[in-house]
């Protein structure tokens, strides 16, 4: 994992082909991340997951709720929003989680996300109640993923819109351990190029709905 540079996030509330599906699983990428916000239940998010699995490529299913968690995937993904305002995001639903399914966690399999939304217009961020931080705020919490929470991983989320690659790149300076996950709006190979010089990887979700061309390149672009 810690090699990974690219992954597609697919949304298990969204329809995709089979041919399109083949053509995400096999673009080279090193992970599919299945996760959504909105209307994510255990049908959408297991005929993803039995459809991705026909081929080798690892498979993620990223946390949004309680109900549609199930077995088969390669890793968990369980985000804590750092910039939410209500503690139920950065604690309370991962600690329903553990009280749950705490016989059934294999910690090997799964990662701690610290999240940090950036886009107002997200559906996430008013889903989970954030407050839009600032630089220094951004810096803040990048320091303290890796500093005072350990995380393995820091998100910076700017979901639907193509984020301040300088602001990437500061955050990039905070971290030594923790990888930079940088998802939001990247819709062309340029893009993915500018992202990754300062992200250790790059997540590309919406663009594989709306111009599957172009996301597919995202791939070649960054992998050479
Ligand atoms: C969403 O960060 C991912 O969680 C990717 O964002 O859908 O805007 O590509 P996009």
């Amino acid at each position: 994992m810690k090699e990974w540079t690219h992954i597609f996030k697919l949304d298990p509330a969204k329809e995709i082909s089979d041919e399109a599906l083949e053509a995400v699983c096999e673009s080279g990428t090193d992970a599919i991340i299945v996760g959504g916000t909105d209307d994510v239940t255990l049908d959408g998010v297991l005929d993803l997951l039995s459809r991705i699995r026909r081929y080798t490529v690892p498979c993620i299913l990223e946390i949004s709720n309680i109900e549609s968690v199930t077995p088969g995937f390669d890793y968990y993904f369980i985000p804590m929003v750092m910039n939410s305002q209500d503690k139920k995001w950065m604690m309370d639903v991962q600690h329903e989680a553990i009280k749950a399914y705490k016989p059934l966690m294999e910690w090997e399999e799964i990662l701690m996300e610290g999240y940090c939304v950036l886009n107002e217009e997200a559906k996430v961020f008013q889903h989970t109640n954030c407050r839009l931080p600032d630089e220094d705020d951004v810096l803040a919490y990048a320091y303290m993923a890796e500093r005072m929470f350990k995380l393995p991983i820091f998100y910076m989320e700017y979901s639907g819109t193509y984020g301040d690659p300088a602001l990437v790149e500061r955050v990039s300076y905070e971290l030594d351990e923790t990888l930079l996950v940088y998802g939001g709006g990247i819709e062309t190979a340029e893009q993915a190029r500018e992202m990754k010089a300062f992200a250790d990887v790059i997540v590309v979700g919406n663009s594989l709905y709306t111009n599957f061309k172009e996301a597919i390149k995202t791939v070649a672009a960054i992998k050479g």
